[in-house]
């Protein structure tokens, strides 16, 4: 799996490179910068629950990986430019380094290649993937309409992680399935995981949000409250007896000193375990839709990584 990993690493780099030299560093930035490659990873596992022997995964399935990064980096590129990110990965982000224009192309142009990668693997594949680009922006766009939005609700939010996240980590999984040669009930199996993963992923995502620090993180942490985006920790306790304290606090931009109060009052009442226990039954049911496939290496990898998820939130929560 490490050694598959680094020949997505190679293949990432040899999709975005150009005669336009400018355009090259842009569309390399973030590759360079590292990430977790989780989305690969989770196709190349998917494609492994298939296999009757462990091996190399075939050049296909690390296409199919590479393509599900090159989205994931494109829909960062943009996101980056929407939240005026200054860093991403721990360097600098492209629109910090470059400005918005070019940050907007060189997203642009990854997801151009993430296609062009997909054509190559087929047309279910090339038409799933497209169809996913589209749920990415429709869950960011039902993020956006709701930004400062004290009543948001718990189905909005549910429904924008679901397109935001899930979506790109059940394309991970099902393109894992379908180049990798999967039963159809297995590779629906597969996206049953990748979705319920993806949303158990964004929620711990929030949750950290509110309760790390910006060391623990490696990025500026409170940000979603700072800029508006009331996830499942407020939106509980927007719904629970700190209502009438949290409520004035929130429904403009608040600066670094003015989010630590209701950061501290999020963090403070039951709507942190409330969170946690919503993303355990999501790891749950990714975990159930592994059941009737076969115990070998790559399941063992996608229950591992479901398992380590919920390591990743501090002990004290
Ligand atoms: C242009 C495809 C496209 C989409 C436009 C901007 C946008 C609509 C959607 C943004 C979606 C987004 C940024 C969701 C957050 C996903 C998320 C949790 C990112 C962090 O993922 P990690 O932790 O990051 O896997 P690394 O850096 O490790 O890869």
């Amino acid at each position: 799996m490490t050694a598959d990993l680094g020949r997505v690493d190679a293949e990432l780099r040899k999709a975005v490179e150009t005669e336009d030299d400018l355009l090259t560093e842009i569309a390399a930035h973030l590759i360079k910068a590292g990430g977790k490659r989780l989305r690969p990873g989770f196709a190349i596992a998917s494609a492994a629950v298939g296999a009757s022997e462990a091996g190399p995964a075939s050049h296909e399935v690390v296409l199919g990986g590479v393509s599900v990064e090159l989205v994931h980096l494109g829909s960062l590129y943009h996101d980056d430019v929407m939240d005026e990110a200054e860093t991403r990965r721990t360097v600098d982000s492209v629109n910090a380094r470059w400005g918005n224009l070019k940050a907007i192309l060189g997203g642009d142009f990854l997801l151009a290649k993430a296609s062009e990668i997909a054509a190559g693997l087929g047309t279910e594949v090339a038409g799933l993937l497209a169809a996913t680009i589209a749920k990415l922006c429709e869950g960011q766009v039902r993020e956006l309409r709701n930004i400062f939005n004290v009543g948001r609700s718990e189905e909005n939010y549910l429904g924008a992680i679901a397109g935001k996240t899930a979506a790109l980590f059940a394309a991970a999984t099902r393109i894992g399935g379908i180049v990798g040669g999967l039963s159809r009930a297995d590779i629906d199996r597969l996206t049953v995981f990748g979705t319920e993963y993806g949303m158990a992923f964004q929620i711990v995502d929030d949750i950290l949000d509110v309760v790390s620090t910006e060391e623990e993180l490696g990025k500026p942490s409170g940000n979603d409250l700072m800029q508006g985006v009331y996830t499942l920790p407020v939106i509980r306790t927007l719904s629970g007896p700190d209502r009438d304290v949290l409520l004035p606090l929130l429904g403009r931009p608040l600066s670094k000193d003015e989010v630590e109060r209701p950061r501290a009052l999020v963090s403070g009442n039951g709507s942190i375990n409330d969170s946690v226990s919503t993303a355990r039954g999501y790891i749950d049911r990714a975990l159930e839709a592994l059941v009737p496939l076969p115990d070998n290496a790559g399941t063992q990898a996608l229950r591992g990584a479901a398992h380590h998820l919920l390591g990743t939130l501090p002990t004290s929560v």
